[in-house]
């Protein structure tokens, strides 16, 4: 069970981060795991497709992070972590959302050896909702470092200048390059913070923070999964269908109003108790 202190509040609203101890269990950590090997071999267990698929066994770049986006709509072993009330509870404590969504999952897999994964913001491309903000909960499956890649967040920088996507995600030369010109531009030194933790300890992250990664230079690989949320008031905004990954998540638009469908953004906790109807029997299935 997820549950935050109000010094816990205190800390994201001022730094926009925090680093958590141990909340997911060994048992579902392997369940997990296996769960991986199979997504990425390209076994759906649902028989839905996630919203991206990134990397398959055959075809991808050994040299890229594997990354999956909204595993829980094609595996119910990830929507059983993704979809957890008490993380939707956690989250909208420290947002000051009436209700949490799910907006996206990352089903991640940093191989060792494997590149970088550039510095952003994540808040920068998604004008398709409104109000157009995550705050997203990251959750190790490995041991991580600064060494095997770990994910680094830069403290403070939600109160930074809001930018446009500036820079690749995938595999840049320089990943830490846009967000040491965002740091320039603030006259401020950045001040990182490295998501170092066991397995089954992660962080939680504003959307305006600036985050990434670097290679995987260790000996183990960081798999990783991270539910990305939003509040449960958020609407579509049909100006930015067009920018940032609206063209992937505008598809499930409403043509008669902006609604937001919860059958592919399901409401995971809200303050009066509600839960989209069927999301614990689905989870159970598995
Ligand atoms: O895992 C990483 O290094 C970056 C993941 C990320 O961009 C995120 O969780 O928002």
């Amino acid at each position: 069970m997820l549950s935050l202190s109000k010094t816990q509040t205190e800390t994201f609203r001022r730094d926009g981060l925090l680093i958590l101890e141990k909340f997911l269990d060994d048992a579902t950590i392997g369940k997990l795991r296996a769960r991986y090997d199979a997504m990425f071999r390209g076994e759906f267990e649902t028989g839905v497709l996630p919203d991206e698929v990134n990397w398959q066994e055959g075809t991808g770049d050994p040299s890229l992070t594997r990354q999956i986006c909204n595993g829980w709509k094609a595996d119910r072993t990830v929507a059983g972590v993704v979809l957890r009330e008490d993380f939707g509870r956690a989250i909208a404590q420290l947002m000051d959302w009436p209700g949490t969504r799910v907006m996206i999952d990352n089903v991640l897999w940093k191989p060792v050896g494997a590149r970088s994964l550039g510095m952003h913001q994540d808040n920068a491309y998604l004008h398709w909702f409104d109000p157009g903000t995550l705050c997203s909960l990251w959750m190790a499956l490995d041991d991580t470092s600064a060494e095997a890649g770990a994910m680094e967040l830069v403290r403070g920088s939600h109160k930074w200048h809001h930018g446009e996507p500036d820079g690749e995600f995938h595999g840049p030369k320089d990943y830490r390059a846009p967000m040491l010109r965002a740091a320039e531009r603030e006259g401020v030194e950045a001040d990182i913070a490295y998501v170092a933790v066991e397995k089954g300890a992660g962080s939680i992250h504003h959307g305006w923070i600036w985050h990434g990664s670097g290679p995987n230079s260790g000996t183990v690989p960081r798999r990783s999964l991270v539910l990305h949320a939003m509040s449960s008031e958020a609407r579509y905004n049909p100006q930015g269908f067009g920018t940032g990954t609206g063209p992937v998540y505008s598809r499930y638009r409403h043509i008669a109003d902006n609604e937001i469908d919860e059958n592919f953004f399901p409401v995971i906790y809200r303050a009066d108790g509600y839960r989209t109807p069927g999301i614990d029997s689905y989870c159970q299935a598995a």
